[in-house]
């Protein structure tokens, strides 16, 4: 008789660790061909980037620094420190393979209560430094509480390449209300969000995410997190970090489904 039953993507201890802490690290999750061929894909785009004229970066560090650029006009120094290499999965099989594995879709379905869409996608080839924020202050997710974030590890995370940071359970704290009443910055002054996280999460510890190739970061959408200092500029810190909402709250002329259950945003590359 054919079984149609398939078993959950996550335990009960993943999803009660999930809804307490507000993330989860999945061990060895992808393995060392996919993480090679990522890595391949990257370097190849980062070497060729004539070819990805829709592509762009921003760039962390350095004299260009808080740049944003078309990929094909990003000069060879600033590929060696910080940047962050925008929406590959609009351009990359590679990536979208990846990104939207049977596996991590299942895992998503769960988390998501609902297909996962992919909205953004960013590779870094260093640590990303940068500070801790809620996601929900640049890309709030469409329905409340309706994304998650997946950071692949490409690269040993370790003190000398500043590791991803989370604060646990900060998904439980109220967000902070921008002047304009909603929870997305659209470019207002971060100094009263940040005084309210020093605030709120004064009695968290964060936890330093040391991955290895292959593991897997789950974060929730309201959820402190950032990237610590670079103690050694010269080791990378190659990540995948693509962003998901829930396809249904998305409108469906705006959404193209990519395999069972996944799906990305119909939209352009960011200017
Ligand atoms: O991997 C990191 O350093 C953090 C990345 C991050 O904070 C983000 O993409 O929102």
């Amino acid at each position: 008789m054919l079984n149609l039953f398939k078993p959950k993507a996550l335990d009960r201890a993943q999803k009660r660790f999930w809804d307490d802490n507000g993330y989860l690290i999945l061990p060895g999750f992808f393995d060392a061909e996919t993480v090679a061929a990522v890595n391949a894909e990257v370097a190849n785009v980062v070497t060729d980037r004539t070819a990805y004229p829709k592509v762009t970066a921003d760039i962390i560090a350095g004299d260009l620094a808080g740049r944003r650029m078309k990929i094909a006009d990003v000069p060879d120094r600033a590929f060696s420190g910080p940047i962050k290499i925008n929406d590959l999965f609009m351009d990359s099989e590679v990536v979208t393979a990846c990104t939207l594995s049977d596996r991590i879709t299942r895992v998503l379905k769960e988390l998501l209560d609902g297909d996962p869409l992919i909205c953004n996608s960013l590779n870094f080839i260093y640590g990303s430094g940068q500070p801790a924020h809620y996601d929900s202050w640049f890309m709030p997710p469409i329905a409340k509480d309706r994304m998650a974030v997946v950071s692949i590890c490409l690269d040993q995370y370790t003190d000398e390449n500043g590791p991803l940071f989370v604060y646990p359970g900060s998904h439980k704290i109220a967000p902070y209300v921008f002047p304009h009443g909603g929870i997305a910055a659209l470019g207002s002054d971060l100094g009263p969000a940040n005084a309210y996280v020093a605030d709120t999460t004064r009695e968290i510890e964060p936890v330093y995410f040391y991955g290895r190739p292959g593991d897997v970061l789950i974060w929730h959408s309201q959820l402190l997190h950032g990237g610590a200092a670079i103690k050694d500029p010269t080791r990378t810190r190659r990540s995948l970090v693509t962003h998901y909402w829930r396809a249904r709250d998305v409108p469906q002329d705006q959404r193209v489904k990519m395999t069972a259950g996944g799906y990305i945003l119909k939209r352009d590359h960011h200017v």
